[in-house]
């Protein structure tokens, strides 16, 4: 029988977390998740890029969270910073595929020389580590393929963000081989949610319409993401690291299968808009057809379940969220889609 999934607050084994990505979209959500269901010390490491928000942050109590503004490649920084933890959480990443289709750089340094960087500070220390991963390490699947994503499926990663991915991936396995180094790995689907940069599609469609224009589809809007959640990725990775086996992967998933076009319909309906309000722009380079993850391993040895099963009602409650929150997402907005008019987009 796998374990009851737990909703009271959870006993950490360990106490003192670094969050790396903490000021971002996933981890800041981590970061609340965390506050709300342990009783852990969290460090959130974070480099401050254009993709992070300290007011993601804003109202966590002063004496659980503190913020350390720094690069997870600065070996001089990180080594005596993890030396002082129990866990490594590890989400800082450069996550946009337009941007590494533009210029992939800072992909190779962040996702690959920081996440080195990152295990050989817990290799040294003997601190455990998560790596939080993505399913486009993959490749992707045929829109009629009755295959799903699962952890023996092949490496095929498509673009610089998700080969750096890819490469971050195989070295923590390398670590945990080599090393014996403690760590687990997960690689989920598409988020959704708070606090989601608005380069991002569904954010950016949201916001799009409410400043009056137009959402904008990358070629037939055909393409298939499989939606879940961000609040249900929080509890799927401290599931993980609370009850994990060392050096396994574990897949996350909600079955939240939609195409792009589905998605933004559902979105033009719950802004009050017509169905047909919206234009196809030009389709991004080698774009992935669809992504599906099957996360029985998740379900069956940890016990672990998505609440927000209707994606319908997460998504309404996620345009009402960008409805009340202008102030958190408009200072990005005007650049964002400044680059996105210069590539026709
Ligand atoms: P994000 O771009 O919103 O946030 C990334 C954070 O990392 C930012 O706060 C940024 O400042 C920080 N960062 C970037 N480079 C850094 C560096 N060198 N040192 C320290 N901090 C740095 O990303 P996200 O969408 O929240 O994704 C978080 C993680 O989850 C990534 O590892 C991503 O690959 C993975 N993931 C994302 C999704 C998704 O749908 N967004 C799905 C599966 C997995
Ligand atoms: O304006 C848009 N129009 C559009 O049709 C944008 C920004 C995107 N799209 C399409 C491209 C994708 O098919 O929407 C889909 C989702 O696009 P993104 O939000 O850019 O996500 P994706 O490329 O699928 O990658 C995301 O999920 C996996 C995250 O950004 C990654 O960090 C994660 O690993």
């Amino acid at each position: 029988m796998p374990p009851a999934v737990r909703d009271l607050h959870t006993l950490l084994p360990v106490q003192r977390v670094i969050v790396t990505g903490g000021a971002g979209f996933i981890g800041s959500n981590f970061v609340h998740h965390l506050v709300r269901h342990t009783d852990a010390q969290v460090t959130v490491l974070d480099k401050l890029t254009y993709a992070a928000s300290r007011a993601s942050l804003a109202g966590l109590p002063e004496d659980r969270v503190r913020l350390v503004v720094g690069d997870i490649a600065d070996a001089a920084l990180v080594e005596p910073l993890v030396a002082e933890h129990d866990t490594v959480v590890h989400y800082a990443a450069e996550s946009h595929n337009d941007n590494s289709l533009a210029d992939p750089s800072p992909f190779v340094h962040t996702n690959i020389v920081g996440t080195f960087t990152l295990l050989e500070a817990v290799r040294k220390a003997g601190v455990r580590f998560h790596h939080v991963s993505t399913d486009e390490v993959y490749g992707d699947l045929e829109l009629d393929d009755p295959e799903r994503f699962h952890e023996h499926t092949p490496y095929r990663p498509s673009s610089p963000y998700s080969a750096t991915k890819a490469g971050s991936d195989h070295l923590v396995r390398a670590w945990v081989r080599s090393f014996g180094v403690q760590a687990t790995l997960s690689n989920c689907s598409n988020n959704y949610g708070p606090w989601q940069h608005v380069e991002k599609f569904i954010p950016r469609q949201i916001t799009e319409i409410l400043e009056g224009r137009r959402p904008r589809l990358y070629g037939k809007g055909e393409n298939v993401r499989d939606w879940i959640h961000t609040e249900d990725h929080s509890s799927a990775v401290l599931a993980i690291i609370e009850r994990g086996r060392i050096g396994e992967t574990y897949l996350i998933g909600a079955d939240g299968e939609k195409n792009n076009l589905e998605v933004v319909r559902m979105i033009l309906e719950l802004t009050g808009r017509d169905a047909g309000d919206f234009e196809h722009v030009t389709d991004r380079a080698g774009h992935d057809l669809r992504y599906a993850i099957d996360s029985t391993k998740l379900r069956t040895e940890l016990g672990w379940r998505p609440a927000y099963a209707d994606f319908a009602a997460g998504l309404a409650q996620t345009v009402e969220w960008y409805t009340q929150h202008r102030d958190w997402w408009a200072p990005a907005k005007h650049a964002t889609e400044a680059a996105y008019a210069a590539k026709g987009q």
